[in-house]
């Protein structure tokens, strides 16, 4: 067995178990809501617009993962770092060196000057005087720094949407230049109070009021039909201020709880535009008013959020195309220039790319540590519509029950995430760990799962212990090589594999749970009702994560193995810590706070 076989084979164990430690913490996040979320039944992909798209359909569409975009800060950031590797006690001129090599790469990222002035400054302020500490190097203190100077640039804390209590509709008026996605936004802006906002906010009414472009009308009837939302569009010949007012009028004696006017573009500031929105905004006295800028327009997009703010009075930005090639300079520029918080992020095309903007989780991207809470989110999306039961996981592997259906559906869940690289993009560390031969052999072995999976018989595929080794296992193995014109070696291999993973599972669950017979003790429906505090249980979930990405649970057939093939034990464990600090050096590997 060749070294890369034995690095495929560890990639299995840590996405099975990682995906684990994720789904705990789904758990332990969401409390309750969590279990009741994921017993939802799933909704029809093919009618859906809430369907999770997979990665090679966003790439067909030429969209690209919306995590991708600071890559190169990220790694212009390490490198920064790394200039300051081993320093135990830092001062002002010992980080001389990195805070220039953050400066450069900010600015090349077309983050406004001001702004990384102002961020270096604080970070050398603050830097000063670090010294190492017990357990963690003054490097690691120092990339803290950064990366909270980062947060703090982009906003601090959420900026949430205002919301009226008083019984009357909550009114968001949508501004911005020509084509930078304000109908588009206003279509997922629907589709997020619908679908992800508080009950308070599901009935929604979007309000056409441009009516300078023939098809900008159409276009909002369209994606509003998409997410089944009540679009007012009265027509072409009628005065945008008076749209407005009727909508908010309509929606007061229809019962909509929010209302989002789509104005006009136009292709730079002029007073016309200023003045019809200025009317717009007295007339409704919206609770927002939101700026959508596009990202790609880099800084300019913060001059802009700061011109429009002083002209009109806005409450927020909203940034669009953060899926497409922008260097981040938008996003890092915004807040800075303007003092205006950005809410919501824009990351494709279609209604349900929209995302809160956070700034504490885009600073972890920013700086490289994976973020691990969009996977679990996005884990969470894929397991609602997979209707994959991980309660019955849990249960089954803490019972030693964990069969191939099981893994199988795992495996369609990590598809629908977006694929093994997608995952690994999220993994603190892992990343530049993984390379594309990697993940390509990754993505073979998952098809050829797949066809022994179909290979199998129903009961086979309940039962892995029937490939174990006998006479029977023999004839099985032969059976479904056969079958699926694959070598004997390689459906033994994964048998053998798989049973690798469900003791790694095991571990990992019986790490989460603390004590496995909690979980043999209750019935599947039992674990579902579980209250927010027993869930408290689950709290060493990350813990075990890390561990899984860190090879500490290695399991010892694995490492058996590894030994024969030449790595000892030793140099296996030396690995391991390796991994470990490298995954220090990067960043504490925690995922966000
Ligand atoms: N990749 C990507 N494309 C987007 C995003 N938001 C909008 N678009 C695209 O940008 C183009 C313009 O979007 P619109 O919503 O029509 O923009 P607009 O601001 O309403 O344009 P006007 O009404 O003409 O001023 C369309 O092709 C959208 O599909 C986004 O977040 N990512
Ligand atoms: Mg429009």
């Amino acid at each position: 067995m060749s070294v890369s076989v034995l690095r495929l084979r560890l990639v299995w164990v840590l996405m099975a178990t990682f995906l684990n430690a994720a789904l705990c913490r789904v758990y332990r996040d969401k409390g309750r809501v969590g279990f009741v979320t994921l017993q939802r039944p799933s909704l029809d992909q093919s009618s859906s617009p809430f369907s999770v798209s997979s990665r090679r359909q966003r790439q067909r569409r030429g969209v690209t993962a919306p995590q991708m975009i600071f890559d190169q800060v990220a790694k212009g950031l390490k490198t920064g770092m790394e200039k300051i590797a081993g320093i135990e006690r830092l001062n002002s001129e010992s980080i001389q060196p990195a805070l220039a090599e953050i400066k450069k790469v900010l600015v090349d990222a077309d983050c406004n000057i001001r702004v990384v002035n102002a961020l270096v400054k604080t970070v050398a302020f603050k830097a000063d005087g670090v010294r190492k500490l017990k357990g963690v190097t003054a490097q690691q203190q120092f990339f803290k720094l950064v990366k909270d100077e980062i947060q703090e640039v982009l906003g601090g804390s959420d900026a949430s949407l205002a919301r009226r209590v008083d019984g009357r509709p909550t009114v968001i008026l949508l501004a911005g230049l020509q084509g930078t996605g304000k109908t588009t936004f206003a279509s997922k802006l629907a589709y997020y109070c619908a679908k992800k906002e508080d009950p308070a906010r599901k009935k929604v009414l979007l309000v056409a009021a441009d009516v300078y472009r023939p098809a900008a009308i159409d276009q909002l009837v369209t994606m509003g039909g998409k997410t089944n939302t009540t679009v007012y569009a009265p027509g072409a010949d009628i005065d945008p201020v008076r749209i407005a007012r009727e909508a908010v009028e309509k929606a007061k004696n229809e019962g909509f709880d929010t209302v989002v006017v789509d104005t006009a573009g136009r292709q730079a500031i002029d007073e016309d535009l200023m003045d019809e929105l200025a009317r717009i905004k007295n007339t409704v006295k919206p609770d927002e008013t939101l700026l959508v800028v596009d990202a790609m327009t880099g800084q300019e997009a913060a001059a802009l959020t700061r011109q429009f703010d002083e002209r009109i009075g806005i409450t927020g930005a909203v940034l669009t195309k953060l899926d497409g090639d922008t260097r981040g300079g938008a996003a890092l520029s915004v807040r800075g220039v303007s003092g205006k918080p950005i809410k919501f992020a824009g990351v494709g095309e279609r209604v349900e790319d929209i995302e809160l903007f956070r700034p504490d989780r885009m600073a972890s991207r920013i700086v490289g540590m994976g973020d691990m809470m969009t996977l679990v989110e996005k884990a969470q999306d894929a397991f609602d519509s997979t209707n994959f039961d991980q309660v019955k996981i849990f249960k089954k592997v803490a019972e030693d029950r964990y069969d191939f259906n099981d893994f199988m559906g795992q495996i369609e869940a990590i598809g629908k995430m977006g694929g093994v690289g997608k995952i690994f993009e999220f993994l603190p560390g892992m990343a530049d760990k993984m390379n594309n031969d990697v993940l390509r052999k990754a993505a073979q072995n998952l098809k050829i799962f797949r066809k022994i999976h179909a290979a199998m018989t129903p009961e086979e595929r309940k039962n892995p212990k029937a490939f174990i080794r006998g006479k029977q296992a023999d004839e099985r193995i032969t059976r479904i090589a056969a079958e699926t014109g694959l070598t004997m070696y390689a459906v033994r291999s994964f048998t053998t594999q798989f049973m690798q993973i469900r003791k790694a599972m095991k571990q990992q669950t019986q790490k989460t749970f603390g004590s496995m017979d909690y979980l043999k003790g209750k019935s599947v429906e039992d674990l579902k009702k579980m209250s927010p505090d027993d869930l408290k249980a689950l709290n060493t979930a990350a813990e075990a994560g890390q561990q899984a990405a860190t090879g500490q649970n290695i399991p010892r057939k694995m490492r058996r193995q590894m030994e024969i093939k030449g790595a000892s034990a030793k140099e296996v464990q030396r690995q391991a810590q390796e991994r470990q600090a490298n995954m220090m050096r990067q960043g504490g590997g925690g995922g966000p706070k």
